[in-house]
């Protein structure tokens, strides 16, 4: 990075971050919202739907590996055992299958079997930050918050899946906890088209209740200049 900082032209108006103080937060690529027979189309979804962020989200990534910014991934799924997941959340609704019943990419939303890991194209290197979450958002029961604090992160560039869903519970949580939370547009994206655009307004309206929403076109010039 030759510049510390850049003015990334966003919604509801541009924002300056300092990137040494800014990590890249990637929500929830896993094969078992993107591919089918995975948590997400068990839930009665078209996984389809989610394939336009990839592109987006892979350029950003590779500007953020290239110019040495943090990168964190995140993944929603539970312990084999079950015990950090509610019966709540287990229960909840007629999925097809259950979070832990065997699929076709092994136990639906467990950590450690094939689904739950992260699509191939977004795949973590060794040296990125994984968290592993039980619920919607990063901050809930992780260790995401004691991280970002001691990189000395103020800003969150956030993208991932769904926007409405654990893109936007994050985004609150992090609001919240006094980070300035920046949303790729084009690098979330819904199984409802019509929440994805939601999902957006709702960060960006009244001033930025929750956040700025822009694009990876923005971010990648803001990091060149
Ligand atoms: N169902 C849905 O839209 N999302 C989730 O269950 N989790 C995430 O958003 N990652």
């Amino acid at each position: 990075m030759t510049n510390s900082s850049g003015i990334i032209a966003a919604e509801p108006e541009p924002i300056t971050l300092d990137w040494t103080k800014t990590a890249l937060v990637i929500i929830d690529m896993q094969r078992d919202f993107m591919e089918p027979g995975g948590f997400g189309e068990t839930l009665g979804n078209d996984v389809s739907q989610l394939a336009r962020a990839v592109k987006p989200i892979a350029s950003v990534l590779a500007a953020a590996r290239a110019s040495g910014m943090l990168v964190v991934h995140t993944r929603e799924g539970h312990l084999p055992d079950l015990s950090d997941a509610p019966p709540a959340k287990v229960e909840r609704g007629a999925p097809s299958l259950r979070i832990g019943d065997p699929g076709p990419m092994g136990r639906i939303l467990i950590r450690g079997e094939a689904g739950h890991d992260i699509i191939p194209a977004l795949y973590p290197l060794d040296s990125e930050i994984v968290i592993d979450k039980p619920g919607k958002g990063a901050f809930y029961a992780t260790e995401l918050g004691e991280i970002l604090q001691n990189y000395g992160v103020e800003n969150l560039l956030v993208c991932g899946v769904t926007t409405e869903v654990c893109v936007n519970t994050t985004v609150r949580e992090g609001n919240d906890r006094g980070y300035r939370c920046v949303v790729i547009g084009d690098g979330c994206a819904s199984y409802f088209p019509e929440f994805h655009e939601m999902g957006l307004k709702m960060i960006k309206a009244q001033g930025g209740i929750f956040g700025w929403v822009s694009d990876s076109a923005a971010i990648l010039k803001a990091m060149e200049t």
